[in-house]
């Protein structure tokens, strides 16, 4: 069966904060805030490619409402454009764990860039304004 909405919604809210969390750290290291630690971005790379499985198979019919959250209705009138950009985000986030097992800082800065343009990418297609 089908999650309830606030279930789901819950679930993709949830994964999204911890790539929010992981990726937030390689962020720092790319930009020179947090030291640079090759195991660490590793580490949170592979992290942030295996989160970026999971919070897009909770966006079924019915998950716009049930508990506040900023999905536009462009998530469901859009879906295939939804989906080539949840695969375009997939694809960078690959790349980002290969980058973090290089262990080279240059790469991962790169790789680091874009994953960042697909997830503003989608959000400001699909995400509303706080
Ligand atoms: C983050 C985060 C995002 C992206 C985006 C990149 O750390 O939470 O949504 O990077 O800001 O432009």
């Amino acid at each position: 069966p089908q999650p309830r909405p606030e279930q789901a919604i819950k679930y993709r809210q949830s994964a999204m904060t911890l790539m929010g969390a992981h990726f937030g750290r390689l962020n720092g290291m790319a930009q020179g805030r947090i030291p640079f630690d090759a195991t660490v971005a590793a580490d949170n790379a592979h992290l942030v490619a295996l989160l970026a499985k999971l919070p897009f198979n909770s966006f079924g019919p019915g998950t716009d409402k049930g508990l506040p959250n900023r999905a536009k209705p462009e998530v469901w009138s859009e879906a295939g454009k939804f989906k080539e950009a949840v695969e375009a985000f997939q694809a960078e986030a690959s790349k980002l764990d290969a980058a973090g097992k290089s262990g080279d800082l240059a790469q991962i800065k790169a790789a680091v860039g874009a994953v960042g343009k697909t997830c503003k990418a989608c959000h400001d297609a699909f995400q509303s304004e706080r």
